[in-house]
C-alpha cells in the first residue's frame, strides 16, 4: 500500500485521491497505488461510483520525469506494462468514474482523466499531452483513448505539438464534459455520480461494458455483446424490482438492492 493514492469513501461514492505534492507526478509507486485503489473500489459494495481527484491545485502533471530520465530502453520495456495497467484498471472499473480536473492534467495525468467515463474541469484547468516535447509519445493510452474521444485530427493536434488546451477549448472539442468554477470541481463530480448510489448496479455495469467493449469491435459483434448482457440482466433482482415497480407505481420509483 502507498499513501500517495488513497480510496476515500463517503455516502456511497469512492474518491481515488492522488496525493503527491506539488504536482502529483506519477511515479511507479503511485501507478501501482492506482491499480490497487481501483481494485479496492471494484470490490467494495459501499462504493457505487468513483471520482478521481488530485486535490484543489493540480490533477497530475504527468509521469515522473525525474524517475524516467535515467531509464534505459530495457528498463522501459519492463515498466511500460505498468504504465498501461493503471489506466486500464481505471477504464475497466465496472462502476461509473469521473475525473475532477483542477490545475494541470498533463501527459500521464491527462491519460488518467481519459480513462474515466467523464471529465469535469475547473475553468482554469489546462490539459495536454506534452510528451513530444520530451522526445517521447504518450504511453499510458493517450494516443488511443484521446483519438477515440476527440477524433484523430484533434488528437494529432495535441499529441504531435504537445500544446496545452484550456478548459473551454477542451469542452469545445469534447475532451471534457463540463466546466465549472475551480472551487466547485470536486462537488460537481460527486453530484454527477450521486444518481448511481442505490441505483441498479448490475445494469449500470452492463451498460458501461456494452458501450466500452462495443467501441473496440465491429457493429455485429457489438450488438452480440449487447444482446448477451441484456439477456443476463433478466437474472437479476434489480430487473424484477424495476419492472414490478413500474407496473405497480409508474416510472422512476424503484428502490434497487444492487443484486
Ligand atoms: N515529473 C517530475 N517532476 C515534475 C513534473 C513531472 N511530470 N512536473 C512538474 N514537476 C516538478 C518540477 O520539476 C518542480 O520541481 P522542483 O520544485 O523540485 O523544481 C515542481 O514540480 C513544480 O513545477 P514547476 O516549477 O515547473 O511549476 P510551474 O507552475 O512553473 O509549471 C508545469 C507547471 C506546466 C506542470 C510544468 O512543471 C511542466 O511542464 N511539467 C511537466 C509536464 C509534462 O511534460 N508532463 C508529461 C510527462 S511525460 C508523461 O507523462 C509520459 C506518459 C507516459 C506514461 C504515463 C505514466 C504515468
Amino acid at each position: 500500500m502507498t499513501d500517495l493514492v488513497r480510496l476515500e469513501v463517503a455516502d456511497g461514492i469512492g474518491t481515488v485521491r492522488l496525493d503527491r505534492p506539488p504536482m502529483n507526478a506519477l511515479n511507479a509507486e503511485i501507478q501501482r497505488g492506482l491499480v490497487a485503489a481501483c481494485r479496492e473500489a471494484e470490490q467494495r459494495r459501499d462504493v457505487a461510483a468513483v471520482v478521481v481527484y488530485g486535490g484543489e491545485k493540480v490533477f497530475a502533471a504527468g509521469a515522473d520525469i525525474k524517475e524516467m530520465e535515467t531509464m534505459s530502453y530495457t528498463d522501459m520495456v519492463d515498466h511500460s506494462a505498468l504504465l498501461q495497467d493503471f489506466t486500464r484498471a481505471l477504464a475497466r472499473l465496472p462502476k461509473p468514474t469521473v475525473a475532477a480536473v483542477t490545475g494541470y492534467a498533463l501527459g500521464g495525468g491527462c491519460e488518467v482523466a481519459l480513462a474515466c467515463d467523464w471529465r469535469i474541469a475547473a475553468d482554469d484547468a489546462k490539459l495536454g499531452q506534452p510528451e513530444i516535447l520530451l522526445g517521447i509519445i504518450p504511453g499510458a493510452g493517450g494516443t488511443q483513448r484521446l483519438a477515440r474521444l476527440v477524433g484523430p485530427a484533434k488528437a494529432k493536434d495535441l499529441v504531435l505539438t504537445g500544446r496545452f488546451v484550456g478548459a473551454e477549448e477542451a469542452l469545445a472539442i469534447g475532451l471534457v464534459d463540463r466546466v465549472v468554477p475551480a472551487a466547485e470541481v470536486y462537488d460537481a463530480a460527486r453530484s454527477m455520480l450521486a444518481p448511481f448510489v442505490g441505483g441498479p448496479a448490475y445494469a449500470v455495469r452492463a451498460a458501461k461494458e456494452a458501450v466500452d467493449r462495443g467501441l473496440e469491435v465491429d457493429l455485429e459483434t457489438g450488438l452480440e455483446i449487447e444482446r448477451t448482457l441484456f439477456a443476463g440482466l433478466f437474472a437479476t433482482k434489480d430487473r424484477a424490482t424495476g419492472m414490478r415497480s413500474f407496473v405497480e407505481n409508474g416510472p422512476g420509483k424503484a428502490t434497487f438492492e444492487g443484486a
